[in-house]
C-alpha cells in the first residue's frame, strides 16, 4: 500500500495522524480525497447537521494601540474611519436589537487604550440587563490578555471578574499563527502563543469555553498550520475546551500585506478538510460565511465543516473593511437552510454552546 493509502486508511478508522502524515495528505491527497474524507470526519460527529446561530457582533471601537500588518480594521484614536462609542452608544445598539431574536452577542474589538477591564465588565453586565436571554460570547485572548494584566490580576482574576458579569465563552481570534518567526513578523505586539493557549486554557479550567482560529494564506508555510493546529489540538486533549474551529483566510484590502494577494479557492478548501482531519478532538468546524463570502462557505460544507457561524445582520466590518463581498453582511434563517440542504446537510440552530434550540412554535 502506498503511504498516501495509508493514512488515508488511519483517517478512515478514526486513527489519530501525525504531522509527518498530514504534511503528506496535505501535500499529495487529490481534493476530491480530502473532501470525501473529512465529510466522513465530519458525519461521525454531526451526522447530516450543519450549525448555525442567531447572532450580531457588538464592536464598541476600532481604536488599537496594536498594528497587526494584516488588519485593516484599527485606526489610532481621533484618525479618520476611527469609531469610539460610548456605553450608551454601545447600550444603544443592543436596545435596537433586543427583539432579534439573537441567542448570542459577539463582542470585539481594538486593543483600547483607556477602557480597561472594569469598564468592559461593566459594559457586559449593562448589555445582560438588556438581553438576558443571549449568551455573551466576549473578547479575544489578545484584549483579555492585555486589560487582566493592565489591572494587576492573574489570569484566573480577570476572567473570574467576566465570567461573574455574564461573560459565558470566548471568540477563537487573537491566534493568528502560532510560529514565533511568523508571528513577530506579522503581528509584533500581540504576544506570544503560550500567552493565548494559557489564557483559553485558564478560562476552560473556569468553565468559560471558546473557539481556537488561524489566520492563514500570507507569509506562513504548510508547516506552520500544522504546527498550530497540533498546539491546538494538544490544548483540546487536557481541556477539552474548545467548542470551535474556525480557520480565517486572510483578506487582503486596505492593509499593508495587500501585496501578498489572498489564498485560492481550492487552498481555503483544502485548509478546511485537513483542519477537520487534524483536530479529531475539536467538535466543530466553523466555516465563517462573512470572512470565505457565501459562495465559498457553502462549498465548504463539502468540506468538512459542520457550522457556519449565524445571521450577523450586518453588525461586524472587520471583513468588509479587509475587502470581503458583502458589505452589509446578513443572512436570513432561509437562506442558511437553503444553503445546508443544497450541500446536502440539515440547517440546525444551536446556542453558543451547541445545545440545540427548539422552538415550541416556529420563528420567523
Ligand atoms: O484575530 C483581522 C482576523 C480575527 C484580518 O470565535 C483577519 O466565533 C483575515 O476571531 N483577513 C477576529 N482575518 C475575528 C475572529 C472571529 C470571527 C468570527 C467568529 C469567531 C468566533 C471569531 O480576525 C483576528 C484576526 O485573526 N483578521 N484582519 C484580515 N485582513
Ligand atoms: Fe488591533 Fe486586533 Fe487589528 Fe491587531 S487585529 S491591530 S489587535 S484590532
Amino acid at each position: 500500500m502506498s503511504q498516501i493509502a495509508e493514512i488515508v486508511d488511519k483517517c478512515r478508522c478514526g486513527e489519530r495522524i501525525t504531522a509527518s502524515e498530514a504534511l503528506q495528505l496535505w501535500q499529495q491527497a487529490p481534493l476530491w480525497q480530502l473532501s470525501a474524507l473529512a465529510v466522513e470526519a465530519k458525519r461521525k460527529v454531526s451526522g447530516d447537521k450543519v450549525y448555525y446561530n442567531r447572532n450580531f457582533h457588538l464592536e464598541p471601537t476600532n481604536v488599537c494601540l496594536f498594528e497587526c500588518k494584516f488588519c485593516s480594521y484599527r485606526r489610532k484614536a481621533g484618525e479618520a474611519g476611527a469609531w469610539d462609542y460610548t456605553m450608551e452608544q454601545v447600550l444603544d445598539i443592543v436596545r435596537s436589537r433586543k427583539d432579534s431574536g439573537a441567542t448570542e452577542i459577539h463582542i470585539v474589538g481594538g486593543v483600547h487604550p483607556t477602557h480597561d477591564l472594569y469598564y468592559y465588565a461593566d459594559m457586559i453586565r449593562r448589555v445582560r440587563q438588556i438581553m438576558p436571554a443571549a449568551a455573551i460570547k466576549a473578547f479575544t485572548a489578545v484584549e483579555l490578555n492585555y486589560m487582566i494584566r493592565k489591572a494587576s490580576l492573574t489570569l484566573e482574576q480577570g476572567l473570574e471578574l467576566l465570567k461573574s458579569a455574564g461573560m459565558e465563552s470566548i471568540p477563537g481570534g487573537g491566534a493568528e499563527i502560532f510560529a514565533p518567526e511568523i508571528r513577530m513578523q506579522i503581528c509584533p505586539q500581540k504576544g506570544s502563543a503560550e500567552e493565548w493557549l494559557e489564557l483559553h486554557r485558564t478560562a476552560h479550567k473556569l468553565g468559560i469555553d471558546s473557539n481556537a482560529t488561524m489566520l492563514y494564506g500570507h507569509i506562513e508555510s504548510i508547516e506552520h498550520r500544522i504546527d498550530h493546529l497540533m498546539r491546538l489540538r494538544a490544548l483540546q486533549d487536557d481541556t477539552g475546551g474548545i467548542n470551535a474551529f474556525i480557520p480565517l483566510k486572510f483578506r487582503s484590502a486596505n492593509n499593508s500585506m495587500s501585496h501578498l494577494g489572498e489564498s485560492s479557492v481550492i487552498d481555503d478548501l483544502r485548509t478546511l478538510a485537513m483542519s477537520r482531519l487534524i483536530l479529531d478532538n475539536v467538535p466543530h468546524i466553523k466555516a465563517y460565511w462573512v470572512m470565505y463570502g457565501k459562495t465559498t462557505a457553502e462549498l465548504a460544507l463539502a468540506f468538512g465543516a459542520d457550522d457556519i457561524d449565524g445571521t450577523i445582520e450586518d453588525s461586524t466590518k472587520i471583513y468588509s473593511m479587509a475587502g470581503a463581498a458583502d458589505t452589509r453582511p446578513m443572512m436570513t434563517i432561509e437562506e442558511i437552510e437553503r444553503m445546508c440542504v443544497a450541500a446536502g446537510f440539515r440547517a440546525v440552530e444551536r446556542d453558543t454552546h451547541y445545545n440545540e434550540i427548539i422552538y415550541e412554535e416556529r420563528r420567523e
